[in-house]
């Protein structure tokens, strides 16, 4: 069995890249930063004895998608599950405030790269009668709050897909499922942040905010599930968040 997990260089997508290579699938990881890359292709290949296949790419540049997969390797052309998570926020303003740099960035990753990769995936899931399509939505697909405007807008369009994708390669036998995570402390915060570390931390004080490997098992599980069992769609919070905005902090 083969996993694409894209944004695998850190947090939720490494982690999930993780747990199908210790399940003893071969994984195709994916990422901007070529020496995260290459690190951990090496920890996999050694720790869990899988195939591994790096794919240094920018999911935003339809063509360096293209090319990429078009360029699998024959053994990594049966991929079984593909894991949209490569994704991003970027601030948090106000409407009338909002950095054309920030949006452009959220609209191209979350969206455009999500729809770019699955578009080359789908086609060769349907040629091999089988596969798996596991989106990482948020809580903020399906509410939006405060600042949140764009992102939000982000998420909702994968909720969108997420339901259209289904509709679309139910013919094909191809289970599409999302996950739509509330707080999860990865380098989420910081990319947000625009690299403020502090501020960052902020968001994850004085809280038990879920991990990476809370979403990565429960990916892994939609992914298990019997092949007659597709898994729609899962909201999942850390304990002490109610819904977006509603968070319990000790002080
Ligand atoms: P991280 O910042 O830790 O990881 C993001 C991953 O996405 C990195 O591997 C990054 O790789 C990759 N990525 C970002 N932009 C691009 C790009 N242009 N091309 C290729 N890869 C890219 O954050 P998370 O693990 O938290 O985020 C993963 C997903 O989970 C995102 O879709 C996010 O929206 C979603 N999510 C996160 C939540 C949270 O609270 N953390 C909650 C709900 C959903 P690289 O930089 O090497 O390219
Ligand atoms: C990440 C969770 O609440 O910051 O998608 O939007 S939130």
């Amino acid at each position: 069995m083969i996993a694409l997990v894209t944004g695998a260089t850190s947090g939720i997508g490494k982690s999930t890249a993780e747990l199908f290579a210790r399940n003893g699938y071969d994984v195709v990881i994916t990422g901007r930063r070529q020496e995260r890359l290459d690190e951990f292709q090496k920890h996999l290949e050694k720790t869990y004895k899988v195939k591994v296949l790096s794919l240094c790419f920018d999911i935003r540049e339809q063509k360096e998608v293209e090319k990429a997969i078009k360029a699998l390797p024959e053994a990594f052309t049966h991929i079984d599950v593909l894991v949209n998570n490569a994704g991003l926020a970027a601030g948090l303003s106000p409407i009338q405030d909002g950095n054309l740099d920030h949006w452009e960035r959220m609209i191209d990753t979350n969206i455009k790269g999500l729809l770019y990769i699955t578009r080359e995936i789908s086609n060769l899931m349907i040629k091999n009668k089988r596969g798996h399509i596991i989106n990482v939505g948020s809580i903020a697909g399906k509410e939006a709050y405060a600042n949140g405007n764009v992102y939000c807008a982000s998420k909702h369009a994968v909720d969108a897909l997420n339901k259209g994708m289904r509709i679309d390669l139910l013919p094909h036998g191809i289970r599409v499922s999302a996950v739509n995570p509330g707080m999860v402390e990865t380098e989420f915060s910081v990319v947000r942040f625009d690299g403020d570390e502090d501020r960052a931390k902020k968001v994850y004080a004085g809280i038990q905010p879920l991990t990476a490997e809370d979403i990565a098992d429960t990916i892994y599980w939609m992914a298990s599930r019997p092949a007659h069992v597709n898994i729609n769609d899962i909201i999942i919070m850390p304990t002490i968040q109610a819904n977006a905005t509603t968070v319990l902090r000790k002080n």
